[in-house]
């Protein structure tokens, strides 16, 4: 392919004009992601600050903060304040709060893969999937062990007009089959620090508008994964597996993501309607420990632009 021949990929203005009064917010990557100062996530937070936070969210899509010191107490109402506690299907959380997955990969495990290692939005096999996710970093590797996230608003805006239009009237199935029914077993069995529960009930599909109209940015994001979408409603297996493939790749390619390199004390933010994400697993025969919250989400509408 000529130079000529790639599309330009727009990069997003920066920073939408908004002023924050009680937060700093600085811009970390182009296509998405911004770290968050001048917060203490354990505090008793002021409505201004979160509404602030949120506004953060929703122009850099994820958010970081550094630094922070949260007990599974702090973390569950720093969630809260973002809307109710999502269900986490398959994954039981930690023993004292049924509002936190830890997010572990041990010492002992040897094998080159993480809890979330693949393309995804989170469990976007549910009729409302959440809305986001924090992640708490509290004990990290030396090296290794990143997390990526990618712009979904870009992944559809750089489709051509004509896949974007097709892509409006389908709908695409999802299914945790491949993450979470029984023969999966043996692959969580290798997290010797997490305990998660596969179930025939992974089994199940929910179809979603292949495009999604953002609920509060009216904004329409691609909203596929590889993780969990399995098909395309009234497509053939093979045919939806081409156009799926290619959604896949350009949806995740590099100029429409932001990686981030943890340090203890981080805590990660990220809007699930419009990104996915994945971790990197390279960081064999070190110990990595995150607790997660998750908050409900919508169930996703359908664009009607056309
Ligand atoms: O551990 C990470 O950085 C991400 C984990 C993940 O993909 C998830 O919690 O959905």
């Amino acid at each position: 392919m000529s130079i000529a021949q790639i599309p330009l990929v727009p990069v997003p203005a920066a920073p939408h004009g908004h002023d924050y009064r009680h937060i700093g917010v600085e811009r970390y990557a182009g296509p998405c992601g911004a770290v968050i100062s001048g917060v203490d996530l354990s505090a008793d937070l002021p409505d201004a600050v979160v509404a602030e936070i949120r506004r953060a969210l929703l122009d850099h899509l994820v958010v970081f903060f550094r630094g922070q010191s949260l007990t599974a107490d702090q973390q569950v109402a720093f969630s809260r304040r973002f809307g109710p506690y999502s269900p986490v299907p398959f994954v039981q959380p930690i023993s004292s709060h049924p509002e936190v997955i830890a997010v572990v990969r041990e010492t002992s495990e040897t094998h080159g893969f993480a809890f979330g290692g693949l393309w995804h939005s989170d469990f976007s096999i549910l009729p409302e999937p959440p809305m986001g996710s924090i992640l708490h970093a509290i004990e990290v590797p030396p090296y290794g062990g990143d997390t990526l996230w990618a712009n979904q608003y870009l992944a559809f805006d750089t489709l051509s007009p004509g896949l974007q239009e097709t892509l409006r009237h389908l709908s695409a199935n999802h299914s945790a089959r491949d993450a979470y029914s029984p023969k999966m077993q043996s692959v969580h069995d290798m997290f010797t620090g997490m305990s998660v529960q596969t179930s025939e009930e992974a089994n199940r599909v929910q179809p979603h508008p292949a495009v999604r109209v953002h609920a509060e940015t009216g904004r329409e994001a691609l909203f596929v994964n590889a993780q969990y979408t399995i098909g395309l409603d009234g497509w053939w297996p093979q045919e939806a597996k081409l156009l799926l493939d290619h959604l896949y790749r350009h949806s995740t390619q590099e100029s429409f993501t932001c990686r981030w390199k943890w340090q203890e004390g981080d805590v990660a933010f990220w809007d699930n309607r419009c990104v996915q994400h994945m971790v990197m697993g390279d960081f064999s025969g070190h110990r990595r420990y995150m607790h997660r919250t998750t908050v409900a989400g919508e169930a996703p509408e359908r664009s009607r632009q056309s």
